[in-house]
């Protein structure tokens, strides 16, 4: 009954938040309520939130993993940080086993393809060209609803430990926000733009193939150059940041 609930409440989010009539069903939640939508585009059922604390926890807990909580309070519901690119397969993998399903990351290409962009993949992902006039929202012009990024709300907070420019609007939160806090995109995903940075699966500079990508822009995240669709941030298959988690795909 809570599992017919959710979707439904997941639904009736989607609908008021694109404001259109388009239906987008949550195609089934798994073991650990983690909702998932099948997106034609890319041919694949992919995790309408960041994958969460609480379900990140559970991974943490039955594998005996150290995780380093952030220096900001967290609430179950918000997206999983510290987490590596290594440790976000390792959960996928974990999952899989449990649940006797195919679970990944999204890669490179999907998430251009879920961002609108008409990218060419030939062309290695550090040297792709900067999407101008297309953000991780889409088109629309930035505003307060699009998602949680460096705004006002971090400015306050921060203003004398972090150097960074902050965008001259209030979205309400300073550091993570609850997943699904802004409305959900054409897709039905949440925080596809924003909140945490997300690890997708490819290189960033092949053919050397030392960094790994994230994606989406993030809390952080208020450079006009982060905030273009197109933009990757390069980090290293280990490093443990508090504004990076991560997304899952289902395959079967
Ligand atoms: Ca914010
Ligand atoms: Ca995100």
């Amino acid at each position: 009954m809570q599992g017919k609930l959710t979707a439904l409440v997941l639904l009736m989010l989607a609908h008021c938040a694109s404001g259109q009539t388009a239906k987008i069903e949550t195609a089934f939640s798994n073991s650990l309520e983690m909702p998932f939508v099948k997106v034609a585009s890319i041919g694949a059922l992919v995790c309408r939130y960041e994958t969460r604390v609480k379900d990140y926890q559970s991974f943490a807990t039955a594998t005996i993993l150290e995780w380093r909580k952030p220096d900001f309070p967290q609430t179950p519901d918000d997206p999983a940080i510290n987490v590596s690119f290594a440790e976000a397969q390792a959960f996928c993998e974990w999952l899989g086993k449990k649940e006797d399903r195919k679970y990944r990351l999204l890669t490179d290409q999907e998430w251009s393809v879920l961002a609108g962009l008409q990218e060419k993949p030939e062309i290695a992902p550090n040297q792709q060209p900067p999407s101008m006039g297309i953000h991780h929202w889409g088109k629309a012009p930035l505003s307060k609803t699009v998602g949680n990024f460096c705004d006002e709300a971090f400015g306050k907070k921060y203003r004398n430990s972090y150097d960074a420019k902050w965008l001259e609007m209030d979205d309400g939160y300073p550091d993570t926000a609850p997943v699904g806090s802004y409305p959900a995109d054409a897709n039905g995903l949440f925080d596809f733009a924003g909140n945490v940075w997300e690890w997708v699966d490819g290189w960033y500079d092949p053919p050397k193939n030392t960094l790994r990508i994230v994606r989406g822009g993030a809390f952080r995240a208020g450079s006009e150059k982060r905030l273009l669709a197109s933009f990757r941030g390069p980090d290293p298959y280990n490093v443990h940041l508090d504004s990076v988690g991560f997304r899952i795909v289902c395959e079967k």
